[in-house]
């Protein structure tokens, strides 16, 4: 199955974090590294004022892993990097969102699936689009046809930051 996971970080060396999540997402099987998207710096959408902005990407990978086990692996990633769970949508050392694992849809709280915001965040829609033209959100419609709706404004590429390949 093709998996879509954002990467998201305001917190200490973000571009070092994101690079990071991206070597310990794949250090284990199941997962298979496919692309990162270019690196973009974003506003803060909801959370406390005065967040800083964040280092947003995305990364398209093939699993063979369940999508339960996929989130696990994403959790430890983010607690790994000290990541400290206090205000929802407050600021973040490492944030790992599953966005799409094939064509799975549930709703649990614990795993909503494709995630819920994903469609009507330019902070997901700019890199993913980048990475893959052809992406699209089951049940929504396609990412480039999403991002036509949205104001990008606050999403700023940095083409001074690219991310490798895993380690
Ligand atoms: N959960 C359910 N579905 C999923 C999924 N598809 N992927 C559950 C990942 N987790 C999922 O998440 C809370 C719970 O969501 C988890 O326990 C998991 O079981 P969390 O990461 O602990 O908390 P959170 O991230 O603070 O809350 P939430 O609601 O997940 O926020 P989001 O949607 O992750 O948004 N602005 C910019 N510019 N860039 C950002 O990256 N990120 C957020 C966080 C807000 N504003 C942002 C950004
Ligand atoms: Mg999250």
């Amino acid at each position: 199955m093709k998996a879509v996971l954002a990467l998201g970080s305001n917190l200490g060396n973000r571009f070092q974090i994101l690079q990071g999540a991206v070597d310990a997402l794949f250090d284990a099987p199941g997962l298979e590294f496919v692309k990162a998207s270019p690196v973009y710096e974003t506003d803060p959408v909801g959370g406390p004022p005065g967040q800083d902005a964040y280092l947003n990407a995305i990364v398209i990978a093939e699993t063979t892993l369940p999508p339960r086990t996929l989130l696990e692996r994403a959790q430890s990633v983010e607690n790994a990097f000290g990541r400290v769970r206090s205000e929802r949508w407050g600021p973040r050392t490492l944030d790992v969102d599953l966005i799409v694992v094939g064509d799975t849809v549930c709703d649990d709280v614990e795993l909503t699936l494709p995630h819920p915001l994903a469609h009507e965040r330019a902070f997901v829609l700019v890199p993913w689009s980048q990475a893959d033209p052809e992406g699209a959100v089951p049940g929504r419609g396609r990412v480039a046809d999403l991002l036509e709706g949205l104001d990008t404004q606050g999403v700023r590429l940095r083409a001074d930051l690219n991310l490798q390949r895993p380690d």
